[in-house]
This record gives structure tokens, sequence and C-alpha cells, in this order.
């Protein structure tokens, strides 16, 4: 499965943001440093299009897609030279993207500033820094090997020398204006601004009123980078609640569902990753893929067997279903589509395999 790791300056909230987004327990403290080991948790990824089908379909089982978060230690300035910075930079090696969480609440109960753009150019120098000591490393070993001929080795050092001169101006790759087609050259080096990247301002309550005017700093920083302002302590607390509970508080403020849900899901749109349904009395479900996936591939998300004996799939789009009412309506219309082997799936399809093992 993919992941993020919530990568932060220590106190920012990121523990208490991984519990409200996975219902974890991961020990939160106002005393930096409180966590020392990495944990995994699995966050659900509310979607809209599964809740309206499982209602369509009255199912009695709603599963919908997953995404896993894991939670570090806080980085700090130097945090490549030492034992406990090391580790940490090898947990955000080993994921798929990153959740900045920037800290912008201000209580003199917990040190720390309060300054979300500060926090981001701290992290985003100390990464930079680990980066362009990996690719300096490289770049030496892949032009040995470029000379001996190695046709992989010149293209490597191409993509090496363009995150090089990024780096050393201070960028993180992931705001270099780097084409796509580089950025993927570079991927074999497992270079920590190379990843995909969110954030999230940790709010305090008193700033949820002018929320915009403490996120957008951040935001006019990172350009294209999605930034969400959300009240970590707040939704944390929300989070332990009884769902009809939970509502009323969270509606109370002025926060319609929370920004958990908003969280989750451009984590999900980060990874780059899509999603197909299935839908029926006994369940609803949201299914991941990558992009590009054919009809069989998708069928092995389900299980095995309907990938091994794989016939054809039925498809139709999720809000042409709901507009006919039922799968036996689309089925006496005409509307479900027969699909082969080679047909590629597409955000927001839903199917139903037909296999024989
Ligand atoms: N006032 C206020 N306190 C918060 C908020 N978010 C988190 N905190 C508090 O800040 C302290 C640190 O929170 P953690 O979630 O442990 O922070 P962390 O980033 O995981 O910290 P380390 O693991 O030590 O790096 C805790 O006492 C939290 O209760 C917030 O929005 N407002
Ligand atoms: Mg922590």
């Amino acid at each position: 499965m993919e992941r993020l790791a919530i990568v932060g300056l220590p106190n920012a909230g990121k523990s208490s943001l991984f519990n409200a987004l996975t219902g974890g327990s991961a020990v939160v403290a106002p005393h930096p440093f409180s966590t020392t080991e990495t944990i995994v948790g699995i966050a659900h990824v509310p979607d809209h299009r599964l809740t309206a089908l499982a209602e369509m379909s009255k199912s009695r089982k709603v599963v919908a897609a997953t995404v896993e978060f894991t939670d570090l230690a806080g980085l700090v300035a130097g945090s490549t030279s030492d034992g406990l910075g090391n580790r940490l930079l090898a947990g955000i090696r080993e994921v798929d993207a990153v959740c900045l969480v920037l800290r912008a609440f201000i209580d003199p109960n917990v040190p720390g500033g309060s300054d979300p753009v500060e926090d981001l150019t701290v992290l985003e120098l100390e990464l930079v820094l680990a980066d362009a000591a990996t690719v300096d490393n490289q770049i030496d070993k892949r032009r040995r090997a470029a000379k001996g001929g190695d046709r992989q080795a010149t293209a490597d050092v191409a993509a090496l020398e363009a995150a090089s001169k990024v780096l050393q101006s201070g960028t993180p790759l992931w705001r270099s204006g780097l084409s796509e087609a580089q950025r993927a050259d570079l991927r074999p080096f497992f270079l920590l601004t190379n990843k995909s990247v969110l954030a999230v301002v940790n709010l305090g309550e008193d700033q949820l009123a002018d929320a915009d005017a403490v996120v957008a700093p951040v935001a006019k920083e990172l350009g294209d980078v999605a930034v969400l302002g959300v009240c970590v302590q707040l939704e944390a607390e929300a989070a332990q609640l009884p769902e009809a509970e939970r509502a009323e508080l969270l509606e109370g403020l002025g926060l319609g569902a929370g920004a958990l849900p908003r969280v989750a899901q451009a984590a999900y749109a980060i990874l780059g990753r899509r999603t197909f349904l299935t839908t029926g009395d006994k369940e609803s479900r949201a299914w991941t893929f990558r992009a590009g996936a054919k009809a069989p591939e998708c069928a092995g998300v389900i299980h095995s067997d309907l990938q091994r004996g794989f016939i054809r799939a039925e498809v139709i789009r999720w809000d042409e279903l709901l507009t006919l009412g039922s799968w036996q309506a689309a089925k006496e219309a005409g509307k479900l589509r027969v699909e082969g082997k080679d047909y590629e799936v597409v955000d927001g399809d839903v199917l139903e395999i037909r296999f024989n093992v």
C-alpha cells in the first residue's frame, strides 16, 4: 500500500494529526521529541460517489478506500548529522509522499514557533541538504559508469545534474519546475523532495475565523502544492466523539464535516491513485487502482481469482448508474458496457467482473 509520512518540526502537532486521521493512539505531549518510533496507521478516504451508490443499493456494508500514514519524530535543523535524524530521514525515504505539518497555533505551554512559513523554510532546507548530499554522491558514481559506456548512466547524470542545480539554489524538487520526465528519471535515487507533497497548517482555535489569512503565505510559497488549514487539536478531539456528537461539534463551529476528510482526499489525490467501485445490497466498496490499469488487473485488486479467471467486465459510470437507479435497471436499459481484457478502467467506473476458475 502506498503511504505518506507526516513530517514537521517538534511539537507541530504531527501525532495529533496522525491520531485524528487514523484513529491511532500515538503519544501526544507538550514537549519536543515525544515521538521517537515510527508508527503506521490507516485512514479512510471519504468519497461522495461511494456514499451515493451505497444509498442507492441499500448496502449493508460500506467500505471506503484507504491510505496509510506514518507518524515520525520531529525534524530539526541538523537532522542529517545524528542517529535519530538519520533514522527519521530513512523513514521519509521509504514512503511515496510527504504530508508537511506547519505550526501556526500559539500556545505558551507548548514550546515552538508559530510562523508556518518559518517551519516550512526549516523543513525544506533540511530535506534539500540531505538530497544535495545524495545527489553529489550519486553523480560521481554515475559519471564513472557513463564513461564505461552505460547509456542509462548518461541519462542519470543529466537528471542528477539538473537536480543538483535546483538543490544548490535551496529549492526542493517538489517545487522546482523540473519536468515530469526529469522527476521520473530521478525516482531510482529515492530523493526526499522528489516525492508528492501536501501541507497542513495547524491552526489554533482562535485562528479559525481568519484561517485564510494564516494559510495564504504558505500557499504562496508552495505554489501548486495543496495547502490545507486545519485545527488539528479540535479535529483530534472531535474524532474521539461518537458520530452524531462529532457532527454537532464541527457544524456548531462552522466547520462542516471538518477538515480531516479533505486531508485524506488530498493525500489520496497526490498519490495519483484511482478509484473504481462495486455496489450491491451486501456491500458497496471503493477500490484503489493505479492509473492505466486494465480490467483484469483491477479485478485482481478484488481477488486474485477474479484476475486469473477473468472473462469480461460489465461497466457503467457511477453517475449514470445513479441516474438509472439500480444495476438491474441499467442492465434492462442496455447501459452496461461489456468490456474485455484490454479495457483501461477509468476513475469512477462501477464494475462487475465475470470470471471462471
Ligand atoms: N493549543 C494547541 N495545541 C496543540 C494543537 N495541536 C497540537 N497541540 C498540542 O501540541 C503538543 C504537541 O502535539 P503532538 O501532536 O505531540 O506534536 P508532534 O508534532 O507529534 O510532536 P513531536 O512528536 O514531539 O515532534 C500537544 O500538547 C498537543 O496537545 C493546536 O491546534 N492548538
Ligand atoms: Mg509526535
